[in-house]
C-alpha cells in the first residue's frame, strides 16, 4: 500500500470550495461549461476580490495622503496595508521596498529609465534572454539606444531552459545588469534566479527578475532569490488590473533617480528645483490607484488563506497530467521543458498543420479560452522557426477534467485538420 504522506495530504485543494469562490467560472459559452485556459494572460478574481474593490468605493473612497480626514485617513491606511501584503507575498524584507505599478511592463520601464539613465553608459552591456517577454527587452532596446550600451543574449537548449552555460561568456567587466523572467509565459519554464543571481553578483552586475508569471504560480522570495528587482502584475495573481508592483533592495530605490515628476513624490518644490520624498514614495507620482489596492489585499489574503505549496503542488499536477494527455494526440509538439517539474502553468503547443488562431477558435467554440500568438515572445519563436503557438495556461482552480476537455476538443481539431 502507498502511504499517504502528511505532506502530500497536507497539499490538496479543496477544488470545489475553491471553484465557487470564482463566479466568472460557472457560466456557459456556446453552449458548454466555460473552461478558462488563458490564466497567463490574466488570473480570474474570487469574489473576496470584487467586494473588495466594490466595499472600498462604496465606504472609504478617498484620496491618500492628502485629505486629513476620516475617508482618507481609511484610504491611506488600506493603501498602505497593500504594500505590507505585497512585501510578505514577495518575502521583502520591508514595505518600504514595494513600488506600486500599473502592472509588471511599467516596473520595469521604471527600472530601465531611472536605475538605467544613472547607471549605464556608451559601451556598458545589459544581458538578456531570449525567454524574455517584450516587457523585459523593449524597455532594455529603448535604454541601449539612448545610452549605446549593448545588448546581449543568452540563449535556450531546445527543450526551452536558459543554456546557463553561456553565462560565463556573456558576463564581462562591462554588464550592469542581468534581465530575466522568473517563470516563462511562453513556455512555462521555470528558471534557476539563484544561481543566476549568483553569477550576476560575481561579475558585479544586478539582477532584474520579471515575475508576472511566477507570483501566482511559484513560491516566490525575493531574499532567497538574491535578486535586485523583482516586477510582478496584480492581475495575474487574482487581483485586479491597472495594478502592479516593483520591489527593489532599500539602498539601491534610494539611490535612484525618479521615474517620472508629480504630486506625491516630492518633499520641497521650489522654481528651479525639487526635493524628492521618501522611497518608495519618490516612485509614485500623482494620484495612485488606491482602489485596486485595497483589492488586492484581499486577493494576497486569499491566496495565503489557500496556501502557496498548496497552490504549487495542485498546479504541478495539473500540468503533469495535462502533458500526459496532450501527448495522446498525433502530431502535437509540446514547446518547453519535457520535464513537468521544470514547468509552471503554461504549456504551448502547435498540432499538426492546424494554425494556433484555428485551434484557439475550435477551442472556443466548445468553451475553452486558449491563447494563440507569439505571447509577445516573438525571440522564442524565432528559435523554435515559427510564428505562433496554441499556448493553455493553467491555475490553481482548474482540474483535470479541464485538461479532459483540452484534449477531446484538440480531438477535433485533428479531426478537422488531421492529415
Ligand atoms: N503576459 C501573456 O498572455 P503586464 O501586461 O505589464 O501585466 O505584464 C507583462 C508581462 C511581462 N512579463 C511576462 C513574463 C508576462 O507574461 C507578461 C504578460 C501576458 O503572456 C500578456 S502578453
Amino acid at each position: 500500500m502507498t502511504p499517504v504522506t502528511t505532506a502530500v495530504a497536507a497539499t490538496a485543494l479543496d477544488i470545489g470550495a475553491v471553484r465557487a469562490d470564482f463566479l466568472v467560472l460557472q457560466q456557459e459559452v456556446n453552449g458548454f461549461p466555460l473552461v478558462y485556459l488563458d490564466n497567463a494572460a490574466t488570473s480570474q478574481k474570487p469574489a473576496v476580490v470584487i467586494r473588495a474593490l466594490a466595499d472600498f468605493y462604496r465606504r472609504d473612497n478617498a484620496n491618500v495622503h492628502r485629505g486629513i480626514h476620516e475617508l482618507s485617513r481609511r484610504s491611506t491606511e488600506a493603501y498602505e496595508a497593500a504594500r505590507a501584503s505585497m512585501a510578505r507575498w514577495l518575502g521583502a524584507p520591508a514595505p518600504a521596498e514595494i513600488v506600486f505599478t500599473r502592472g509588471t511592463t511599467e516596473a520595469i520601464n521604471l527600472v530601465a529609465s531611472a536605475w538605467g539613465y544613472a547607471n549605464v553608459s556608451e559601451g556598458d552591456e545589459i544581458v538578456l534572454t531570449v525567454l524574455e517577454h517584450h516587457s523585459n527587452i523593449v524597455p532594455w532596446q529603448l535604454l541601449a539606444g539612448r545610452t549605446g550600451a549593448r545588448l546581449r543574449y543568452l540563449d535556450i537548449d531546445d527543450d526551452g531552459r536558459l543554456r546557463i552555460d553561456q553565462l560565463g561568456q556573456l558576463l564581462t567587466p562591462r554588464t550592469k545588469i542581468v534581465c530575466v523572467n522568473h517563470v516563462s509565459n511562453s513556455l512555462g519554464t521555470i528558471n534557476p534566479v539563484r544561481e543566476i543571481a549568483r553569477r550576476a553578483h560575481d561579475a558585479g552586475a544586478l539582477l532584474l527578475v520579471d515575475g508576472a508569471q511566477a507570483a501566482l504560480h511559484v513560491p516566490v522570495n525575493v531574499t532567497e532569490l538574491g535578486c535586485d528587482f523583482y516586477a510582478c502584475s496584480a492581475h495575474k495573481m487574482c487581483g485586479p488590473t491597472g495594478l502592479g508592483a516593483l520591489w527593489a533592495r532599500r539602498e539601491i530605490l534610494e539611490a535612484m533617480p525618479p521615474y517620472q515628476g508629480g504630486g506625491e513624490m516630492i518633499s520641497v518644490v521650489e522654481k528651479e528645483y525639487s526635493t524628492w520624498a521618501a522611497v518608495p514614495h519618490k516612485f509614485e507620482a500623482g494620484t495612485p490607484n488606491f482602489a485596486d489596492t485595497a483589492a488586492l489585499t484581499a486577493a494576497i489574503e486569499y491566496l495565503e488563506g489557500i496556501g502557496r505549496d498548496v497552490i504549487r503542488h495542485h498546479e504541478h499536477d495539473l500540468v503533469r497530467y495535462a502533458m500526459e494527455r496532450l501527448r495522446e494526440l498525433p502530431g502535437i509538439r509540446i514547446y518547453g521543458p519535457s520535464n513537468p517539474e521544470q514547468r509552471a502553468g503554461a504549456i504551448s503547443f502547435t498540432l499538426q498543420d492546424a494554425h494556433p488562431h484555428d485551434i484557439a477558435t475550435i477551442l472556443d467554440h466548445r468553451g475553452i479560452a486558449i491563447r494563440a500568438g507569439h505571447h509577445c515572445t516573438q525571440l522564442v519563436m524565432k528559435r523554435y522557426g515559427i510564428a505562433a503557438t496554441a499556448r493553455a495556461s493553467f491555475a490553481f482552480y482548474n482540474t483535470r477534467e479541464d485538461a479532459d476537455s483540452l484534449v477531446e476538443g484538440l480531438g477535433e481539431v485533428v479531426k478537422i485538420f488531421g492529415s
